[in-house]
């Protein structure tokens, strides 16, 4: 569309189409009513104008047209939310087969880590019809991670993990903005969305070496210790993770919660916060201890232990030294 209309920006994933296909029926009402009410104003005022010699005379109100253009309007009105409900539903529920991309933000940058290893500054290099979810933190202040051409944005914030999901259609290369005033520099933090054919992005994705993050995340989970009370083996300090990842937990207060992202990301770093049923407050907090990303790379670990089919056997049981074991800051 952009091709014969300038006003929009390209259309390059699954929802650009749809949040435009709204964005011109909002348009087609608006101009409709609009010229509505104006046809009749003009119409009664020239109808109803004043002529000499001829009185005017009162007319009572009509309660069936005054609740015609109420009520009818209303709900021509009500479509927008209910479409726009349907669009926001959708861009909100990441489907459960999308690859995972973890981003933090930072002043003024974008870092992308793949779950493969791969890491990218101020770029992120996606295949075309793949579902892709990327799970986002700040290490400073609000940011907020906006792609036009994917009709798409969502803020990244500290403390905790947000998330945003797409399927990328036409490779190309797209502008990614920060659309949240975070800074001097604000203005300049940006990027770009690398959008391949498949059989590029396996290429790209082959170059250069680099360890799993659920890999660095089980190196990190030993050399901090987590290993010596976590414990498949045997009964440990603290609960076994095999397996928890996405399912719920009792915890001790009597609430269930669901073991997500941001549970885990809350549990290493404060672990009072939900302590879970049957253990005790024992382990310390790791805030200030591990990075965003050193706690990215946790976070894929826990959940690759709850993915048999990816390996999580073969991680868990590897040696726990690796020769690329991030250090700890
Ligand atoms: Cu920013």
């Amino acid at each position: 569309m952009s091709k014969y209309l300038p006003l929009w920006p390209d259309q390059a994933s699954t929802m650009a189409s749809q949040v435009d296909l709204l964005y011109i029926y909002l348009l087609l009402v608006a101009g409709v009513m609009t010229a509505l009410i104006f046809l009749a104003v003009t119409v009664l005022a020239i109808k109803y104008r004043r002529r000499p010699g001829v009185a005017a005379h009162q007319i009572e109100g009509s309660t069936i047209l005054e609740l015609g253009w109420s009520i009818i309007p209303f709900f021509v009105m009500l479509t927008f939310f209910i479409w726009g409900a349907v669009i926001f539903f959708q861009e909100r529920t990441p489907p459960a087969d999308a690859t995972e991309v973890y981003v933090v933000a930072k002043q003024w940058m974008w870092k992308i880590e793949h779950i493969e290893g791969q890491h990218e500054i101020n770029e992120l290099h996606v295949p075309t019809g793949q579902n892709i979810k990327l799970i986002m933190t700040s290490q400073d202040v609000i940011h907020s991670f906006y792609i036009p051409a994917f009709r798409l944005k969502q803020d990244v914030l500290p403390g905790r993990y947000t998330t945003l999901w797409f399927k990328a259609t036409v490779p190309g290369r797209y502008h990614l903005f920060c659309a949240e005033y975070c800074g001097t520099m604000h203005s300049g933090m940006g990027g770009d969305i690398v959008v391949m054919k498949p059989e590029d992005y396996a290429l790209w994705m082959a170059g250069g070496s680099s360890t799993p993050l659920a890999e660095n995340g089980r190196a990190l989970f030993s050399s901090l210790g987590c290993s010596t009370c976590h414990r498949s083996d045997v009964k440990g300090r603290g609960p076994d993770l095999a397996g928890i990842y996405d399912k719920p937990v009792q915890l001790d207060d009597g609430r269930t919660v669901i073991a997500d992202d941001n549970y885990v990301r809350e549990s290493i770093l404060d672990p009072t916060a939900k302590i879970v049923s049957g253990f005790k407050p024992v382990m310390p907090a790791f805030q200030g201890i591990v990075t965003d990303e050193q706690l990215n790379a946790l976070v894929a670990y826990v959940k690759s232990l709850s993915q048999p089919a990816q390996g999580s056997a073969a991680l868990q049981n590897a040696p726990a030294t690796s020769p690329g074991q991030p250090e700890v800051q």
